[in-house]
């Protein structure tokens, strides 16, 4: 009786262990040992296409809350980024909802830190509503996010156990 105890204390202990090791699969990558998962696409979409693209996957188009995160962010797209993304890339900031009210795509948080171009964002021609990050520079410039222009993009998600 004792040792089935034991056995049964030992599995439970391997499970738990196994099961804290959170995992993001599908070409994911883990942004350190306590972060979510990242994944640079590797086609240009329009930027309303390529959120959907994310959230079928259980993530968002890439939140950026500080200085921090824009530089890893930035560092991670350099290094996966495929030859055709050399222009820019979607992130999740967006003033869809309300015109010069940017929000993350991931919760609808307001955006606090921002890393615009100089004289963004200027809301061209009056539509002009969903962020990218431009290569040249790192900096964020607003676009069209619903015809026309294309870019590729980061989505993220939170990682899974069992
Ligand atoms: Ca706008
Ligand atoms: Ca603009």
């Amino acid at each position: 009786m004792g040792r089935t105890l034991l056995v049964f204390a030992f599995l439970v202990v391997v499970i738990g262990m196994v099961c804290a090791v959170q995992q993001c699969g599908d070409g994911y990558t883990r942004r350190g040992y306590y972060g979510n998962c990242y994944k640079v696409s590797l086609h240009r979409d329009l930027w309303i296409q390529a959120r959907e693209r994310c959230r079928l996957e259980g993530g968002w188009l890439v939140t950026i809350r500080n200085g921090v995160d824009q530089n890893w962010v930035t560092d991670f797209y350099q290094r996966h980024s495929p030859r055709p993304c050399s222009d820019g890339y979607w992130i999740g900031a967006n003033d869809i909802g309300n015109e010069k009210s940017w929000v993350w795509d991931e919760n609808g948080d307001p955006v606090t830190y921002t890393n615009w171009q100089p004289e963004e964002p200027n809301n061209h021609n009056g539509r002009e509503d969903a962020a990218e990050v431009r290569m040249s520079d790192s900096k964020w410039n607003d676009m069209d996010h619903l015809t026309g222009d294309e870019r590729c993009y980061i989505c993220e998600k939170p990682p899974s156990s069992c």
